[in-house]
């Protein structure tokens, strides 16, 4: 055996005391922990350890210190009995934690040099870990993003939600077409949750209901039902940035309860007792792909209500057991529902309160209504969840009842407060009658709240006069605003090494990752050609970054030179990739009709899923590829433009593209994105904006000065005007000569192989229905582009810009959407525990 490299043979270690080992904070610390890790942990010698082995061994090394500081966190703030946030959501998506961890820690440096004594490659050890894709995208990395805030601000904070087997589906491209494969991120492990196999709830489903007369005469109700699963907690710890608070993530698995079988298995139905099983075990076991409610899921409604049973379960143990008494539920706890996934938590509270607590209904509601707050994000019609009644008697049958006793107290409050307008009691009822009976969540969620929110300005007013509109009338203080915000310390630091350490030398100190609007420090840079070009320095280099990344794993040459003009998110019809996808075609044909046609070289970067079953998605990739097929194999303009997809975009591939994007993306039909937060992430890197006066555009354009923004199109205003005077798209097609030539070029087949037929289904419905007026901004946009095009062409004047944006995106930190929710809707106050 060769001893060179193996613990044996390392240098003995001075006696320190043990703690010193495990937990220390140096390099010789952190180096002698990575060995014990790979060793007891791992069970591995240095010379035959896989790169997993590797990565779980500074995983571990990196968990040994979140934990003592968790345990320390924990012991604080039961001493102070803390009001404590509970951030409920069906999705988080994490991304990554090692570096992020190690951020949090501060000792990235002191890692990445015991790496180097090692001899490990410390970028090859990250790159190993899978990341937890427990999300579809803007909602659940909102999620992540709040959790990372509220331990950076110092909020007692629990995240409950589900922890999925499979999350998000990976993406790949195959001859242009999106090709869905499952997610396997725990196939070796998860060294950052640990299983709490004690901590587990029941959870029925199903039966009937019985009525029944307690021992004191009282007439209560019980759930008779047929089918009952457990929820596990595995727990993940979440440290805030350079303090000692670490909030909680926990996640439930679902199992069957141990007895499950027995029955089954005792008269011979072998086959019955394991479908059970599985059964039960199916629920926790894959994420729903979809960014909207796929009409009738039963197991999606199973998943909402186990994740939100546990959960409160939970919270009701933990205040059993440190209080002693549920009168005071409401004062320990806020629970904040993130959409309308986990609004069923209104009618189990209820349920928990009255029928398993013995509490009387006026006391029960009292508490519900204030421990609750929802947050609301989307006006989309079809995107607002509903489920039948009959599906919810089926598995949800005490729920229905109390839905309908809440839903009847509630419309009585309606009557009183409006005399004789049925109409309006009809519109605001939580069950739809149109249709088929159906559960309305959303109003569920707003009557169980006693605040709701909206997620950007411009979205929060057109909750309260439209979606929300009687809602409103009837409660006007229940409404909020809280624009989104982004964890900077993922956004930045971790993704942008080269711009956080230009900044940080720029301002001093690094006290811009606690306190964002440090970082208008930068905006008399702006007008010094020295720092400028140190600025293009970092664009360029992580340009050149991602030109490599792009290369290998999309087979696609780019010139870091050229324009980065990048749109990735969702696929969806009102994010209007087809839109960017014309002009990319304008711009070609331009310049085949005529050669000496001047136009910036554009490299045009594509990411995104589309939900597996949305057809028309799934062809907006395909088109993406096709035209990038064509345009970049055209001699004729090489050089010019380029078109590339990144595959299966995630946080991580995110995390390669915001620090190389000069132009961002952001051109939903006015009204129909809530927020967005994608937005955000590519202008704190540094890339100008090409968007409409939609979601948190507004503001970001407010902030960085119209100036610094490439405005176009409609305003929600004009949308609905527009709509309401009759739209009619083949009027535009025919009237815009060029926009009419693109769309027969599409048509004509030069994109798919001569078969006119393939894209028909999506110029067809823009042309006839355009349900997001594509047609009616085409023209705005594509002369804003022209407007992009020749600011493009003076470097100094867009580099201050570019400064300009990073230095005003103060304002976009998830810290600050954090300190509001505490003060203006939580009233939770900062618990501070030192590192
Ligand atoms: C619901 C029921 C059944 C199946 C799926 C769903 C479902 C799942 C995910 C419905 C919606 C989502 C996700 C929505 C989402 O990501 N919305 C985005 O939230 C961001 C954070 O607030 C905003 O910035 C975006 O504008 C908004 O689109």
């Amino acid at each position: 055996m060769t001893t060179a490299q193996t613990p044996q043979s390392e240098p003995p270690v001075p006696a320190a005391p043990r703690e010193r080992t495990r937990t220390g904070m140096s390099q010789e610390a952190l180096k002698q922990a990575f060995i014990d890790n790979l060793f007891y942990v791992q069970g591995r010698f240095r010379d035959v350890a896989t790169p997993n082995d590797l990565y779980m061994a500074a995983a571990y090394t990196v968990r040994d210190r979140l934990l003592e500081r968790w345990l320390k966190c924990a012991q604080s703030y039961k001493d102070s009995a803390a009001r404590t946030v509970c951030y409920l959501s069906a999705e988080f998506l994490l991304g990554p934690h090692l570096a992020n961890n190690l951020l949090n820690l501060g000792i990235t440096e002191a890692a990445h040099a015991a790496g180097v004594e090692l001899e490990l490659d410390f970028s090859e050890i990250m790159a190993t870990e899978e990341e937890p894709g427990l999300g579809n995208g803007g909602l659940g990395r909102l999620a992540a993003c709040y959790m990372d805030s509220l331990s950076t601000v110092q909020i007692p904070a629990i995240g409950y939600g589900i922890r999925y087997e499979f999350g998000i589906f990976d993406q790949e491209i195959e001859n242009g077409w999106q090709v869905e494969k499952s997610d396997t991120w725990l196939k070796n492990g998860n060294p950052w949750e640990i299983p709490r196999y004690k901590l587990r709830f029941p959870v029925k489903f199903g039966g009937h209901t019985e009525q029944y007369h307690d021992e004191h005469g009282a007439l209560r109700v019980r759930w008779a039902a047929d089918l009952e699963v457990n929820g596990v907690a595995y727990d993940t710890p979440i440290l805030g940035y350079g303090v000692g608070n670490v909030s909680l993530l926990r996640l439930w698995k679902s199992e069957a309860p141990e007895s499950f079988d027995f029955q089954a298995f005792n008269v011979g139905d072998y086959y019955g007792a394991v479908h059970a099983k599985i059964e039960a075990e199916t629920l926790s076991k894959v994420l729903y792909p979809n960014d909207e409610p796929a009409a009738g899921k039963e197991l999606r409604l199973k998943q909402q209500y186990f994740f939100v049973s546990c959960s409160l379960q939970d919270m009701i143990r933990l205040h059993l057991h440190t209080v002693g008494s549920l009168d005071s539920f409401a004062e320990k706890f806020v629970a904040q529902l993130n959409d309308t996934h986990p609004a069923l938590a209104v009618a189990e509270l209820m349920r928990l309160l009255v029928d398993e607590h013995g509490m009387g209904w006026d006391q029960a509601w009292d508490i519900t209504h204030r421990t609750f707050c929802y947050t609301n994000h989307t006006l989309l019609p079809e995107a607002l969840e509903t489920w039948s009644v009959r599906l919810f008697e089926k598995i949800l049958p005490r729920h229905l009842e109390l839905i309908y006793e809440i839903n009847r107290r509630f419309l009585d409050e309606v009557r009183i407060r409006f005399l004789g307008d049925e109409d309006r009691v009809t519109r605001m009822s939580l069950i739809s009658e149109d249709g088929g009976r159906r559960v309305r969540m959303a109003h569920l969620a707003v009557v169980g709240a006693r605040a709701v929110n909206g997620v950007a300005e411009l979205h929060s007013n057109l909750v309260k006069t439209t979606i929300l509109k009687d809602f409103y009338e009837l409660w006007p203080e229940r409404f909020h605003n809280v624009t989104n915000g982004v964890t900077p310390r993922r956004f930045i630091a971790v993704s942008n090494p080269r711009l956080a350490k230009l900044i940080t030398e720029t301002c001093g100190d690094d006290r811009w990752l606690r306190d964002l609007s440090c970082l208008r420090q930068l905006e008399p840079y702006a007008d010094d050609a020295e720092f400028r070009a140190r600025w293009r320095a970092v664009k360029t280099a992580a340009k050149r970054d991602l030109a490599r990344w792009l290369e290998q794993h999309a087979w696609v040459k780019v010139d870091p030179q050229s324009l980065f003009d990048v749109q990735a998110k969702r696929l969806h019809e009102y994010k209007r990739q087809h839109l960017n996808l014309l002009h990319i075609v304008s711009l070609y044909q331009r310049i085949k009709q005529d050669p000496n046609h001047s136009v910036v070289p554009r490299t045009f970067i594509f990411g995104g899923k589309a939900a597996p079953g949305y057809y028309m998605a799934k062809l907006m990739i395909k088109l993406i590829n096709a035209v990038g097929e064509v345009i970049n194999h055209d001699p004729q303009v090489n050089g010019t433009l380029r078109v590339a997809f990144m595959p299966n975009f995630s946080v991580q591939n995110g995390q390669r593209l915001y620090p190389a994007a000069d132009l961002s993306e952001q051109i939903s039909l006015a009204g129909k994105e809530a927020s967005g937060t994608g937005n955000m992430k590519f202008s704190m890197n540094g890339a100008l904006t090409i968007g409409t006066l939609d979601g948190a555009n507004v503001e970001i354009r407010e902030e960085v000065g119209p100036e610094n923004f490439f405005l176009f199109g409609m305003t929600a205003d004009e949308v609905r005007q527009r709509q309401s005077a009759g739209y009619h798209p083949w009027e535009i097609y025919q009237g815009d000569a060029e926009l009419k030539s693109v769309i027969d070029l599409i048509n004509s087949g030069l994109f798919s192989h001569g078969d006119p037929t393939l894209f028909r289904p999506l110029t067809d419905h823009l042309v006839n229905q355009d349900p997001f007026m594509v047609l009616a901004d085409y023209r705005a946009y594509v002369d804003c582009q022209a407007r992009v095009g020749t600011a493009w062409t003076d470097q100094h004047q867009w580099d201050r810009m570019s400064i300009l944006n990073v230095a005003r995106m103060g304002k976009f930190s998830s810290d600050r959407a954090i300190r509001e929710y505490a003060e203006h809707i939580w009233q939770v106050e900062a618990k501070p525990v030192a590192c």
